[in-house]
């Protein structure tokens, strides 16, 4: 065979590979729709596990900014006051209200085993739950105390914390830790407790039972109730919740969830459990038809936002990062049992710095995100600055 004979073929096969290559070839401009072609399991995923293949466009995808708050006095950040696991913050009688667990003790926390009746083993011990009200969720007022320490040997003697609210058929129902014992020893074995009010100002009643109990024992929710989070959802009461377990070398943290038909239950927990296998404090609001959770630090899934449906099944939504702590955010429909879940845009959260002992202590801050539906929406515009 001549060589151009040779050489000929050679360079349209050549050619014809060249073309095929380049005809398959991922598109410069990033399709909105997944593309009819081969396509690798990462863009595969990137199609059909986000509700957009570019994060600006994914409706759960968002950055946080952090803002300071003022109008709370922190007295020169010694350890003796904190400030920390914001409720959501609701909007009532023309202004936000938010409740915290607040501590004001003469020591910073000492740790469990210098714990006495006045030194605290942990920032979230020897607490109350306080409010504190705002017009434009930048400057807040302090009101004071909402929820004291019962006393003894009523439950949540030692501590009540980590509250969440619920308004439901025109009444406010507040969900918290009760700790008998210092955190730190076996206090965190702590149920949750309900008091309820008539009004945002209270006063409150406590009902000084348990609403949400431990699960039985070797259940992975034997321990602790931590975190109440309750929307109203499909006509009920949906209760998240973090719990701790298997404890071996270190605690596993998960959440679970408990619904009811009335805010004093009885709860009964999804047989699903643990509904959502990462992430430390809940933060879940309606989106669209279903819930959406920010699932910040803890758990294979960490640093993700995700969302189910029904509530109950959740899958990665979007991986986000610098996460809001503790997150309580405006839910414009909180407790409307929406169907059309508009989303989130601020809320307050805290910082602690846990890791200087001697100090230690949290404040709360703002955060800004967009995680709404659509923020030209008049719900959400009305209350996003
Ligand atoms: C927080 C929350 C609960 C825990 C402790 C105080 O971050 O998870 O409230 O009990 O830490």
């Amino acid at each position: 065979m001549k060589k151009q004979q040779l050489i000929l073929p050679l360079v349209g096969l050549l050619l014809l590979v060249s073309h095929t290559a380049t005809s398959q070839s991922f598109p410069f401009k990033l399709p909105k729709e997944k593309p009819n072609q081969p396509l690798s399991a990462a863009m595969n995923r990137n199609y059909e596990n986000y509700t957009a293949p570019r994060p600006e466009d994914n409706e759960l995808y968002t950055q946080f900014k952090y803002t300071e708050i003022k109008g709370l006095d922190y007295s020169n950040h010694d350890g003796t006051i904190t400030r920390r696991d914001p409720s959501k913050v609701i909007f009532e009688n023309g202004k936000y209200y938010v409740w915290y667990t607040h501590r004001e003790t003469p020591t910073p926390p000492k740790g469990a085993k210098s714990a006495t009746e006045t030194i605290p083993s942990a920032d979230w011990d020897l607490a109350e739950i306080w409010y504190a009200t705002s017009i434009d969720g930048f400057t807040w007022e302090e009101q004071g105390v909402a929820i004291p320490r019962p006393p003894k040997p009523n439950l949540g003697h030692r501590s009540v914390a980590t509250a969440d609210i619920l308004k439901w058929k025109n009444k406010y129902y507040m969900y918290y830790q009760g700790f008998s014992e210092a955190s730190g020893l076996r206090g965190d074995d702590c149920p949750v407790l309900m008091s309820y009010a008539n009004s945002p100002d209270g006063p409150w009643t406590a009902t000084n039972t348990i609403v949400i109990p431990n699960g039985p024992k070797d259940t992975w929710d034997q321990y602790s109730i931590h975190d109440p989070y309750p929307l109203v959802y499909n006509d009920k009461i949906y209760l998240y919740y973090k719990s701790d377990f298997d404890g071996k070398p270190n605690l596993v943290r998960m959440q679970g969830l408990a619904t009811a038909d009335n805010p004093y239950g009885p709860f009964t927990k999804n047989p699903l459990n643990p509904v959502l296998t990462s992430g430390h404090e809940t933060t879940l609001f309606p989106f669209k038809e279903g819930i959406a959770a920010l699932t910040i630090r803890d758990g294979n899934e960490h640093n993700t936002i995700q969302f189910a449906k029904d509530g109950v099944n959740f899958e990665i939504a979007a991986l986000v990062e610098l996460m809001p702590a503790a997150a309580g955010p405006f839910i414009p429909d909180a407790f409307t049992n929406t169907k059309d879940g508009r989303g989130i845009t601020w809320g307050l959260s805290h910082f602690t710095n846990a890791t200087t002992w001697d100090k230690n202590h949290a404040i709360l801050v703002r955060f800004d995100c967009d995680l709404s539906q659509d923020l030209e929406d008049p719900q959400m515009k009305k209350h996003h600055v």
